[in-house]
């Protein structure tokens, strides 16, 4: 399944309408002017990058909540647009890295992996496990829902475009590494789903090597299958990402974040990149400086940059 040329595609999405922090849309922007672009043309890859994604008709939309989710038709519009993208790439033979903008947009990136290649496996980096449904959600923001749309345990008929039953995800399919924030609600989910999680506790306990062996053995034991890596940087410790709109204490270190790009670059089997939630209107200028900086570099790991 992987393309034969080196191709990079960036969809850049400036988009902060999943979460109420203003500047979160302004990260693919910034990720783009430190120099991404050449950093991967630097790595041998060919890179496509047609601008920033404009949601430019979204904006007028009239969107009232629904129940207390903000937002709802707007985020709905745009993963629909960025899920049609990231297909488009991947069925040209390109890596879509898409940049983001708050993580509802993986409701459209990996759905457009999916769509593209039906037996792909997630890998999820993040503090949190972005699973709240229409019910259990205590904020309203849908970056911290999009396991549940993709899994189909929430619909809305503004979300029909988004396969339910059956939906394009199932619990077997995707796996979690670095959670230590879950709501109560998200709790029962996974354990009701067998949805499979190494939080920091196990990070602590086995390291980050057999970690990712083992997240790896769960969802794509013969490594045969499609990998799509969706990696939220509030999942390293704020001192290492500070300039993000949910950060939490005893987060991965710059070398376990690091680590998991690189083996899952080793597996050969990525296919799709999404790095989400970096945030440069949150805190001081050199914070945001080493933010979109680990941002940049979380990206080359995944690409194949070695350290010898
Ligand atoms: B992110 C939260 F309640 N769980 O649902 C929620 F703690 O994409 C946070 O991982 C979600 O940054 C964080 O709002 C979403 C909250
Ligand atoms: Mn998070
Ligand atoms: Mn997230
Ligand atoms: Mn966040």
């Amino acid at each position: 399944f992987l393309p034969e040329k080196k191709s990079v595609a960036i969809v850049g999405c400036p988009f902060s309408g999943g979460q109420p922090k203003a500047g979160v849309d302004q990260g693919p922007i910034h990720l783009v002017q430190a120099g991404l672009i050449d950093q991967i043309e630097g790595l041998g890859y060919e890179v496509t990058f047609d601008g920033h994604h404009q949601f430019e008709d979204v904006s007028a939309l009239a969107d009232p909540p629904i129940g207390i989710l903000k937002n709802p038709r707007l985020v709905s519009k745009v993963s629909k647009a960025v899920s049609e993208v990231v297909k488009q790439h991947a069925s040209n033979g390109k890596i879509p890295v898409t940049i983001g903008g708050d993580h509802s947009l993986a409701m459209g990136t990996i759905s457009g992996t999916l769509s593209q290649y039906p037996e792909a496996v997630v890998v999820w980096i993040d503090a949190h496990a972005d699973l709240n449904t229409i019910e259990t959600t205590t904020t309203g923001n849908i970056h911290g829902m999009p396991v549940a749309f993709l899994l189909g345990l929430s619909t809305l008929p503004e979300y029909s475009w988004l396969p339910s039953s059956p939906p394009l995800l199932t619990p077997s399919k995707i796996v979690y590494i670095g959670l230590r924030d879950v709501d109560a609600g998200e709790k029962a989910l996974l354990r009701e789903h067998g949805i499979r999680a190494f939080s920091m506790h196990e990070v602590d306990r086995y390291g980050i090597g057999k970690v990712v062996d083992m997240a790896l053995d769960t969802v794509n034991p013969a490594r045969d299958k499609p990998v799509h890596l969706s990696f939220d940087v509030d999942a390293l410790d704020p001192s290492v990402a500070p300039s993000t709109g949910t950060p939490v204490r005893g987060g991965l270190t710059f070398r376990e974040g690091h680590y998991i790009c690189e083996a899952i670059h080793e597996t050969g089997c990525l296919v799709a990149l999404d790095i989400m939630e970096v945030n440069p209107s949150l805190a001081d200028a050199a914070s945001v400086a080493q933010t979109v900086a680990v941002g940049c570099s979380l990206v080359r790991s995944a690409l194949g940059e070695t350290l010898l």
